[in-house]
């Protein structure tokens, strides 16, 4: 039996993740030191769909499906809480999604930033030097972003470059330059990991991912206990999950700027995908694989109309306004990344139609009352003067 730890896995992607990989037969364990929840808190972003704490979404899941999840609560970045763990349980794979992911949280101001910084790097510096000390073969699984790459006017290549440069050639990490503080703590994540598989012969896959939505994979369905926290918020909310909750409450879908920004998307239920299929193709030691992990590209404008061309469907009147961009980033740009290492590994997308918008509706409809316009609408700025 193969045995995985998922580090975050109270977060979005890291519930559905466990069940998923408990599903397939793993051994799972979990690990969370609920650092979002408190960030939720803080920022007054609560959730529209949260579910219970890991020990007892685990017992939920146990009395559902029959398979043992273990929890351990606990922080990442600290050594004297990872080495045992790693020394024990000696996984083929570790899972890290342990890091704060808003972008804009990253951009509020001195403390925000500083969290970001300490808990990003310091988790994944430290879960580097457990895997060195007591478990070496293990396959590290690292949520990247596309961000990382930015908008650059050139084509994005699939994590790495040849350059040629006075006749002679070497392969180098694709230039990387992130537009918030959050996505800059991913290019350093990188880096490290590059480094201490270089020099520590680690195994590690960098997953670029771009925006993900969606609720729904196999194991939520069964039971709205399982579902995974759900935020549609300016601080943890991703557009698509945005607009969607946007257009059933009536807001205007909040375009930023003139909307033009395009990224790479993926439904939830192919994050899933993704992910196990990295884990079912390890690299060799010493190796960085890395992956662009999303399946189609749209720019915020055909994203917006697309939500509205859903909600046609069910006669929801959906409004957009392009309201002024709170951040700093190219709002008409050429975008062109490559990923076709996922679909090489046998990835069948599930795009992004109306029947999929609906769906996501469907659960968001019920709960149509709770959605705040005051959380919905930006509250960050990414300029400070
Ligand atoms: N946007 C709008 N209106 C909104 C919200 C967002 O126009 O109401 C625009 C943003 O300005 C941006 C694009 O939509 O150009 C995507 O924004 P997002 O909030 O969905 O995504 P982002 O902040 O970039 O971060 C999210 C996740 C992060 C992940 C990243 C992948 O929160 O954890 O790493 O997506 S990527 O964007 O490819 O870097």
């Amino acid at each position: 039996m193969k045995n995985v730890i998922i580090l975050g896995a109270d977060g979005y992607l890291g519930w559905p993740m466990a069940m998923k990989f408990a599903c397939e037969n793993y051994r799972v364990t979990v690990v969370d030191n609920y650092l979002k929840r408190k960030i939720v808190a803080d920022t007054d972003s609560t959730a529209l769909i949260e579910g219970p704490r890991l020990k007892e979404r685990s017992e939920i899941f146990q009395s559902l499906f029959n398979f043992n999840i273990e929890v351990n609560e606990g922080d990442c970045a600290d050594a004297n809480f990872m080495d045992p763990l790693i020394e024990r349980l000696q996984p083929d794979a570790v899972v890290h999604f342990a890091e704060q992911p808003s972008a804009p949280y990253s951009m509020m101001g001195r403390s925000e930033a500083t969290t970001t910084f300490n808990n990003n790097l310091n988790s994944t510096f430290n879960l580097i030097w457990s895997i060195v000390k007591y478990s070496p073969n293990t396959h590290i699984i690292k949520l990247g972003t596309m961000g990382e790459y930015g908008t650059p006017n050139i084509d994005i290549e699939e994590g790495w470059i040849d350059i040629e440069h006075n006749g002679r050639t070497q392969k180098f990490l694709y230039p990387r330059q992130a537009s918030s503080l959050y996505h800059t703590t991913k290019i350093l994540d990188t880096d490290l990991l590059w480094f201490y598989a270089r020099h520590y012969n680690l195994r590690v896959t960098d997953l670029m991912q771009g925006p993900v939505y969606g609720i729904f994979t196999d194991e939520s369905r069964a039971d709205d206990r399982l579902l995974p926290n759900f935020h549609y918020d300016d601080i943890f909310g991703t557009v698509v999950n945005r607009f969607i909750c946007q257009a059933v409450a009536g807001i205007p879908l909040t375009v930023f700027g003139a909307g033009g920004q395009t990224r790479g998307y993926l439904n939830i239920e192919d994050t899933m995908k993704c992910i196990a299929l990295a884990a079912s193709n390890p690299p060799k030691n010493g190796e960085l694989l890395i992956y662009n992990q999303f399946t189609e590209q749209f720019s915020v404008n055909q994203l917006a109309m697309k939500v509205r061309r859903a909600c046609e469907l069910l006669n929801i009147p959906v409004e957009m306004q392009n309201i002024p961009n709170p951040r700093v980033e190219q709002e008409n740009h050429y975008y062109n990344a490559k990923h076709t290492g996922l679909s090489d590994l046998g990835l069948v997308p599930k795009l992004m139609d109306s029947d999929v918008i609906c769906e996501i509706m469907s659960k968001v409809v019920v709960k149509k009352d709770e959605i705040s316009r005051k959380r919905a609408l930006p509250r960050v700025q990414w300029k400070t003067s």
